[in-house]
């Protein structure tokens, strides 16, 4: 039976239409899911959006329409994203699905019944015009930090989940588990300003707005979003109602989020999970931000384009490619187009594209597009066998520790060690002596073989193209297993034409 991997992104607030940011954790989550997919897992990706709140409500008022108007056309808008991403998730959760608000419903009343949630008095300052509730470190003298106006000290009734309860426990849990949270910072940061001082009680329902999932049992509260958000990532398997998914999927192989949500992720997420008696998740991932051109990506600013503007632009494996390669994962990058130009023209235009079509054009001048095998081998070549062969285990260790642009970079250099084979070995002078046919036909091959190799390597980051290459050769030999050995390539194969995989792009 196959190794189960369950992934997942955050599910994201569709108060606006999706940028560069969301892209980045959906299509590092891709790689990793389809990598894993690759090398034989049974993987379960998951996405979705996180459709409840005040923030939802009060952005779908303004625009005239029901807050579940409102989210349906952003939905709409997202799934097409994902599409033009090549975004290959196994599962999309919204949770105004009903299953989710059923089960949702249920958790909470089974968190009340046991004691884990109980009543008691939320107080906060509160900003009349915002209508929004907020905490003393977060009000400017006094004064709400989004329109500058005065706070009001209210208190209203609201349900609390005992978060202090799991307090040791979940030390006790991070010391057990070491690569629980990662970058290990992250975990550093969260004992000693948030569990270190003391967790306190966590306010898990309101009843200042009401579009959210009822309590039950109390009618006038709804449910406070992070209860409702984190529940997702059991709801889609069924949790409470149903055993087949959770026993087969849970707990979760690896939350990737942002890591300004590290906190409730590593934090309540665990707490929760320990009310409900269930296993907790085995890694969560805080990954840096990226800024775009320098500064921060605002939906509220709206200073961003639809992402569907690069791919349309540049394709969707220069995207795909340039988010994938171009920030060390774990830190904060930046995001500009000029860079993203810059990317798909030195790595995939000059060193995978003018390879793959050099080699490819060049078996069909000089051999009419047959592959024969090869027959004269040099220590150039045994170099080059060895490099290429090595790599399956170099992107393994990097792919196991989340190094995803150092495993691309593995990639990359093999393909540039490549093209400084074909400029040391010149074909082309070969190919006017009648004597070194043999040795041109070993050339080729080797070529040939190691771009098989790499485009299966390379197709959980640019899937498309990886399949373009692997047509192009027109090979059978395109499954993980077949990277062991090289020679795997066929005999007498007959390639297809030579396709220009990326243009170089030319700037102004
Ligand atoms: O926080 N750089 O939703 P959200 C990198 N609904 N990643 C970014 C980014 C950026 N500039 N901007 C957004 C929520 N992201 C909650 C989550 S989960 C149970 C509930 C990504 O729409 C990153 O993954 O604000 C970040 O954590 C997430 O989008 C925040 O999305």
């Amino acid at each position: 039976m196959k190794e189960k991997f369950y992934i997942t992104t955050p599910i994201y607030y569709p108060s606006a239409n999706f940028h560069i940011g969301h892209c980045y954790t959906t299509i590092i989550a891709d790689s990793i899911a389809r990598y894993k997919r690759l090398t034989g897992y049974d993987v379960f990706y998951q996405t979705g959006t996180d459709e409840h709140g005040e923030k939802i409500e009060k952005k779908a008022r303004e625009a005239g329409v029901s807050p579940q108007e409102y989210v349906d056309k952003i939905i709409e808008n997202a799934k097409d994203l994902w599409k033009s991403l090549n975004i290959s998730y196994d599962y999309f959760i919204r949770t105004t699905d009903s299953d989710h608000v059923r089960r949702v419903s249920k958790i909470f009343n089974k968190l009340y019944n046991q004691g884990d949630i109980y009543k008691g008095t939320y107080e906060g300052l509160y900003c009349i015009p915002c209508e929004s509730f907020w905490t003393e470190s977060q009000v400017i003298n006094g004064k709400c930090p989004d329109c500058g106006r005065e706070v009001k000290k209210v208190s209203e009734e609201a349900y609390f989940f005992r978060l202090s309860k799991y307090q040791e426990r979940l030390v006790k849990y991070y010391e057990e588990h070491p690569d629980f949270i990662l970058p290990i910072s992250r975990k550093n940061e969260m004992l000693n300003n948030f569990i270190n001082p003391g967790l306190e009680d966590l306010c898990v329902s309101r009843t200042s707005f009401k579009w959210g999932i009822p309590v039950e049992f109390d009618p006038d509260h709804v449910i406070y979003v992070w209860i409702d958000a984190l529940s997702n990532y059991i709801t889609s398997l069924g949790y409470p109602e149903n055993d087949e998914l959770m026993n087969k999927y849970w707990p979760a192989d690896l939350h990737l989020v942002g890591k300004e949500i590290v906190r409730f992720h590593t934090i309540i997420w665990p707490c929760m999970l320990m009310a409900l008696n269930l296993p907790l998740p085995k890694q969560v991932f805080g990954h840096g931000w990226l800024k775009l051109d320098g500064g921060k990506i605002s939906k509220s600013l709206g200073n961003y384009k639809d992402p569907r503007e690069y791919i349309n632009a540049y394709g969707v494996d220069a995207v795909r490619y340039y988010a994938l390669r171009e920030v060390p994962f774990g830190s904060d990058g930046n995001f500009s187009e000029e860079a993203l130009i810059s990317r798909t023209n030195t790595d995939l235009a000059n060193t995978l594209g003018n390879l793959v079509t050099r080699t490819i054009s060049m078996s069909h001048k000089y051999f009419s597009g047959i592959v024969t095998n090869p027959k004269i081998t040099e220590d150039l070549d045994k170099n080059l066998i060895k490099n290429v062969l090595a790599l399956k285990d170099i992107v393994e260790e990097k792919m196991n520790s989340l190094k995803v642009n150092e495993a691309i970079e593995e990639i990359m250099e093999v393909l540039r060690s490549c093209n400084k084979y074909i400029d040391e070995t010149t074909p082309w002078t070969l190919a006017k002596d009648d004597t070194k046919k043999d040795r041109l036909a070993t050339i080729l091959y080797n070529l040939l073989e190691s771009i098989r190799i790499c485009a299966i390597l390379l197709s959980p980051f640019i899937p498309d193209t990886s399949k373009k290459i692997l047509a192009s050769l027109n090979t059978k030999e395109t499954n993980y297993e077949s990277i062991n050995e090289f020679n795997t390539l066929e005999e007498n194969l007959k390639l297809n034409e030579p396709t220009i995989l990326f243009k170089r792009i030319e700037t102004k």
